[in-house]
């Protein structure tokens, strides 16, 4: 089967609240939507991206122009094949947040025109999966307090606070104390640290903490091994994995012990679950992110996590905990947990009536092989 033609699609979602991290604070969420049209089959795919290169070097505009500009015309001559993508698309270096939107897109498409889900395909094995909150920065701790309250009253099956210097021991230290030893709670530094906080951060062992996410910057492997080695908290690494080679580097090293998995960061859902298989077989636990994606990539995230090494709950939130007003049909949270769409492909299609509503940009881009 050809692939006809690939439609570009901006969106703009207002958050239900402010959210900041050690790296800015966000109001709402532009995301790029890619839709791959094959016949009579359509495939969505949405990119982890930002309006600014400041979580990765990726940002919005930059990824639909290199899309535009460098992976379809490398794409078109392959036709439909999911598999192709990431060899087609291979010559371009860097850049895998748009790979990714590409590869799913087209993955979705084929999977659908076969009437196979992506839980499926992926190699799935549960169809309802443990789901926490990532809880950003606050003004004050009762605030916060006040916040993370509200998340485990909704049910939420762990809770990841947003840290930074200044906004580190105190905050967690009230949590714990407030919620009791019963909570599952991590930390997420977004690389705000540097090795000189080392001790700093050891005093977070006294908190019982299932795992501190990524205090230092991408690059450094070896500030976060000497980190694991004189910390009881496990480290997990999110920013500095962007493919199964990295995982397999870093945990040679002792950088990490559990992984964070965000296919757009590692290139696609693809290499998403090499990572999974290189951290499983390695007995490294994983589980999944977010990038605040509308329905559309979190049903894409939910077949993900359905896969067995998936053993920690992810940042896939509730529908409401970011939108008054998706793109998909809301996600309910239902005793902690979310359903993994079961229809083919990523299990559901945006309503024409609330992606129209907020849409600030289309492109069509015919192909021809
Ligand atoms: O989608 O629930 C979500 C957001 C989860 O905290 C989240 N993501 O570093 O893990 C992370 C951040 C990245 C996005 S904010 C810059
Ligand atoms: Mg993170």
């Amino acid at each position: 089967m050809k692939i006809d033609g690939v439609e570009l699609r901006e969106v703009a979602l207002p958050l239900v609240s402010p959210f900041r991290t050690s790296l800015g604070t966000q109001h709402e969420r532009n995301a790029l939507l890619v839709r791959v049209v094959g016949g009579e089959t359509e495939g969505w795919g949405e990119c982890a991206a930002e309006d600014e290169p400041t979580y990765s070097p990726e940002y919005l505009a930059g990824a639909a122009d290199l899309i535009r500009r460098f992976a379809l015309p490398a794409l078109a001559p392959h036709g439909l094949d999911p598999a192709a993508v990431g060899p087609a698309l291979r010559h371009l270096r860097g850049h895998v947040m748009a790979k990714a939107a590409v590869e799913t897109a087209v993955l979705d498409c084929w999977l659908r025109a076969h009437g196979v889900s992506l839980a499926q395909h992926l190699g799935g094995v549960r169809r309802r999966v443990r789901v926490g909150v990532s809880v950003g920065i606050a003004e004050t701790v009762d605030a916060l307090l006040e916040t993370v309250d509200k998340h485990l009253t909704a049910g939420y099956a762990r809770i990841k606070l947003k840290i930074e210097p200044g906004w580190d021991l105190e905050p967690v230290r009230a949590v714990r104390e407030t919620f009791g030893p019963g909570v599952m709670l991590t930390v997420d530094a977004n690389t705000a640290y540097t090795p000189a906080d080392l001790r700093h951060l050891a005093q977070l062992d006294a908190y019982g903490l299932t795992l501190i996410e990524q205090p230092f910057a991408p690059g450094d492997l070896r500030s976060h091994a000497a980190l694991a080695a004189r910390l009881d908290t496990p480290v997990c690494l999110d920013e500095s994995i962007t493919s199964a080679r990295d995982a397999a580097e870093a945990i040679r090293m002792g950088a990490c012990s559990i992984i964070n998995i965000k296919p757009g960061r590692v290139g696609g859902y693809l290499e998403a679950r090499r990572v999974h298989d290189v951290a499983e077989a390695n007995g490294v636990p994983v589980w999944c992110g977010g990038m605040l994606e509308t329905g559309l990539g979190r049903a894409a995230n939910l077949a993900l996590a359905g896969l067995p090494g998936f053993t920690l709950p992810g940042d896939i939130s509730a529908t409401e905990r970011y939108y008054h007003r998706d793109i998909t049909r809301p996600f309910v949270l239902d005793g902690g947990e979310l359903p993994v769409p079961q229809g083919p492909g990523i299990g559901v299609t945006p309503d024409p009536e609330a992606l129209e509503a907020c849409t600030t940009s289309v492109e069509w881009i015919p192909l021809s092989a």
